[in-house]
């Protein structure tokens, strides 16, 4: 009998060699351990709901009497819901053909599209169309269909930073596209070098990879990096020069940690440029309601701009969201809302103020407590993350510590991983699912377990962590710090 074609062997060769280490070996190996009883900390994912994360009180209460239309009419609704959450409920109720149980237009609610357009706006300063912008189920649904427009065959090159975020990875080999690494500099704070971005297309161009497009995740997942505009100009002058479309990552905008280097869009620094950058270089950004202080990431909102991207190209996008019918209706209305919060001066400004700024204040002082906590153990350096949601120490492993992981058939980082697992219950990623230069390794955890958890999490990561070295370190004191 031949294989089916659901066998494994017939099964399309992509989607084998797509791999997503976020929900990979160690979180499979945590899950088991829950499952046997072990308390589990999964900071494997940015998913602040599941941390305990409160939802913000204004968009639930909206989103509440959207999905319940009949509240509307109760005459005590306004006992439970404050008015401007039920004038923002009608609002959107009444840019909806049926409400949130129908088909929205593929490219997103019109209405949203243009609050969408009108946040950009402000935020730099430059006018923005709402016919460039298309709502999606998340972020990821936008990437991903961006980099289907992109690639055709393996002849076609993205640009991606390593470390990543490994929906690029995954989605460019499951198109069956060209990954062209450039590497983050870890002792620079992971910035980004335009010499060694030049040298990566110039290696793929060798190998006949036609480089079509550059990644920049800013602030950086995992890195935590926040890039300045020194190097967004170079990157945007870069992609000029090299004729690239730059796909810019921007889901964690809300989430900086320090002052020095605020959060500017590449669209900004595209428009400061101005002509013939502003009006030449392609540009695609990216959004969510996932991150920031929303966290909102099982609701599924996103939307991405494009700019200097021609009117046939943008049908295109078009016709292929078509396909999948209308982005989840309630997520466009967590983005109308995330983009347009209430204002000073509204009842439920107060409110929606205080919640917003307890959680991105707390994520300051989180993130300060981790990196300094990670610094504070042996063979551990960690740069602080000034932006985004995780911590990304290097862990200098002892030779004895690879040789042992090699023998028992796994990567190094991955070893020490599943002990630290095992160990203290804390589910972490190895760097190796982001990518890491030969020989060097990570782990990414997240920022988000409660605050006044943290130092225990810490404390037993440092002890787990000391007795380690101690286990595989010779008499002699292999690379103490
Ligand atoms: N881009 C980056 C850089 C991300 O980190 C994520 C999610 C996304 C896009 C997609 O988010 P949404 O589809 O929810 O909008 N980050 C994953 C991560 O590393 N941990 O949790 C999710």
């Amino acid at each position: 009998m031949p294989p089916k074609p659901l066998d494994y062997e017939s099964i399309n060769e992509n989607v084998k060699k797509a791999q997503y280490a976020v929900r990979g070996e160690l979180y499979l190996r945590a899950s088991e351990l829950q499952k046997e009883g072990k308390k589990i900390i999964f900071t494997n994912v940015g998913n602040p709901h599941a941390l305990g994360q409160k939802p913000l009180s204004f968009p639930r209460q909206v989103v509440a009497l959207c999905q319940a239309p009949f509240l509307l009419d109760d005459p005590n609704v306004g006992l439970l819901f404050p008015s401007d959450a039920i004038a923002r409920a009608k609002h959107y109720l009444s840019l909806t053909s049926g409400g949130l149980g129908a088909y929205s237009d593929s490219r997103g609610i019109p209405g949203i599209r243009k609050e969408v357009a009108e946040f950009i706006h402000k935020r730099d300063g430059y006018p923005s169309d709402p016919e460039l912008i298309y709502l999606t189920d998340g972020a990821s649904k936008g990437v991903m269909q961006i980099l289907n427009t992109i690639i055709g065959g393996v002849g076609d090159g993205i640009l991606v930073p390593v470390p990543q975020y490994p929906l690029y990875s995954a989605t460019i080999a499951l198109l069956g596209g060209s990954l062209v690494p450039y590497y983050l500099e870890e002792t620079a704070n992971w910035g980004l070098d335009t010499n060694d971005l030049r040298q990566s297309v110039a290696q793929a161009r060798y190998k006949g990879i036609n480089v079509k497009a550059m990644v920049i995740i800013n602030p950086g997942n995992p890195t935590g990096q926040c890039l300045s505009e020194a190097n967004l100009k170079d990157v945007l002058r870069f992609c000029y020069e090299e004729n690239l479309v730059l796909l810019g990552d921007e889901v964690y905008q809300q989430n900086i940690y320090q002052d020095e280097r605020p959060f500017i869009s590449a669209k900004k620094v595209l428009m400061d440029l101005g002509p013939p950058l502003s009006k030449e270089v392609q540009l695609i950004s990216f959004h969510t309601v996932s991150k920031g202080y929303w966290g909102e990431c099982g609701q599924r909102g996103g939307y991405f701009e494009m700019t200097n991207i021609p009117p046939e190209t943008v049908d295109e996008i078009y016709k292929v969201a078509s396909i999948a019918l209308s982005p989840n209706v309630s997520a466009q209305i967590f983005m109308g809302l995330m983009v347009n919060p209430p204002k000073p001066g509204d009842i439920s400004y107060d409110q929606y103020f205080r919640e917003s700024q307890g959680i991105l204040q707390s994520l300051r002082r989180r993130a300060r407590i981790m990196t300094d906590g990670f610094n504070s153990c042996r063979n551990v350096v960690c740069n602080f993350t000034e932006g985004a949601m995780y911590s990304f120490p290097q862990i200098r492993l002892p030779p004895r510590a690879i040789e042992t992981a090699k023998q028992a058939g796994k990567v190094p980082d991955v070893f020490y991983c599943i002990k630290l697992v095992e160990a203290t219950g804390i589910s972490t990623v190895p760097g190796s699912g982001f990518g890491q230069k030969e020989g060097v390794f990570h782990l990414r955890t997240t920022i988000l377990p409660a605050e006044e958890d943290i130092p225990a999490i810490m404390d037993s990561f440092k002890k787990f962590n000391d007795e380690f070295m101690e286990q595989y370190e010779d008499q002699r004191g292999y690379s103490r710090m």
